[in-house]
């Protein structure tokens, strides 16, 4: 029966067709998506902190108004996609202790600090972006409940590129020193955008089997190149270098060339030993263990509910 089972979710995915919740799918592909989903909200959740640190110093009203709704916004990235993984049968308890025992990964591109007002622009501008690049792939994924989350959550991605390049312009037409500022922050945040795609297709374990299952779309290295070749002319308007000698257009290739990544460093930041990686897992937990409470009222409170209708 398996057999035919197996035969029946391998037609709907040559097909190019959705698998939905209630449908028999493979126990790997059932494991890589809750793999892969929760990892992706955890990495909205604990994306929250580095922009979060500047929410009382934003620059203006107006700016901090824009900064607020983006951190929502996110927060309300996570919460989605946790639905969405527990279509699969894994409760949100078991996914948040994955985050907080470390067994987890989020995106390694949340364990540098926020130093400066600028980086949250670049933020905005290059981690959104770099995002973005991703996930517009992932609104065509075979598994029907993250492929429709993905959908809004782009339209979202979208608003807070254009929030942080707008902002970065602005600051660009002030003074020196906010040129500087900006300038710095770029340095420090490119290379790291660029290493969130994930390794080299080379040393990438679970691209192949995660393309022919149409979850993954495109390769690692294919996101990254699309990534630079985009970022590029966005970097020229806005009057910051990118800080890669070797960047520059292959006429043959029709895309940019561009200096080695350090993979090293990424493996040690993915490893939990990046400069952040210890102060933001402690800050998720403490924000769980003070919200126990909250979990307690509002069981308490379902309990209630549910005797008041048997009635
Ligand atoms: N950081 O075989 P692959 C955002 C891990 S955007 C940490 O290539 P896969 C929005 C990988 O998990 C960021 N770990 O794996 C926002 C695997 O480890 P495992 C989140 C990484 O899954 C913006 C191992 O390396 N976006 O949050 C990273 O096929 C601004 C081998 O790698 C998503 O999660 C990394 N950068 O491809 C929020 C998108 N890269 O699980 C706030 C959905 C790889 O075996 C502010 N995810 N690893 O222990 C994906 O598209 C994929 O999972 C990839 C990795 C492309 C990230």
């Amino acid at each position: 029966e398996d057999a035919a089972h197996q035969a029946r979710f391998d037609a709907r995915i040559d097909a190019d067709g959705r698998i939905e919740p209630r449908d028999w799918m493979p126990a790997a592909y059932r494991k890589t998506l809750v793999r892969q989903i929760s990892q992706h909200a955890h990495s909205e959740i604990v994306g929250m902190l580095p922009e979060g640190n500047w929410i009382s110093r934003a620059p203006s009203l107006k700016r901090k108004a824009i900064l607020l709704a983006k951190v929502q916004d996110e927060g309300g990235h996570g919460l989605y996609l946790y639905s969405a993984a527990e279509t699969l049968g894994t409760s949100r308890a078991e996914m948040l202790d994955g985050l907080h025992s470390g067994r987890a990964k989020y995106s390694s591109i949340f364990n540098y600090p926020t130093l400066s007002w600028a980086d949250v622009g670049v933020i905005g501008w290059l981690v959104d972006g770099a995002a973005i690049m991703n996930q517009i792939p992932l609104c065509r994924c075979s598994y029907g409940p993250y492929a429709r989350a993905m959908v809004r959550v782009c339209k979202e991605e979208s608003f807070h590129q254009r929030q942080g390049y707008e902002s970065l312009l602005v600051q660009m037409q002030g003074t020196q020193a906010q040129r500087d500022m900006v300038q710095d922050a770029v340095n420090r945040y490119w290379w790291k955008c660029l290493a969130m795609f994930g390794p080299p297709d080379a040393d990438s374990p679970h691209s192949g089997q995660a393309m022919r299952w149409g979850i993954k779309r495109f390769s690692n290295d294919d996101l990254r190149q699309k990534f630079v070749d985009a970022t590029v002319p966005q970097a020229r308007v806005l009057g910051v270098t990118l800080p890669d000698p070797d960047l520059k257009w292959n006429e043959a290739r029709g895309q940019h060339d561009y200096g080695a990544i350090d993979w090293d460093e990424f493996w040690q930041v993915v490893n939990g030993h990046g400069p952040m990686n210890r102060e933001r897992l402690a800050t998720r937990v403490k924000a769980h263990e003070d919200g126990a409470w909250v979990r307690e009222a509002a069981a308490a409170h379902a309990v209630k509910q549910a005797q008041r209708n048997l009635k």
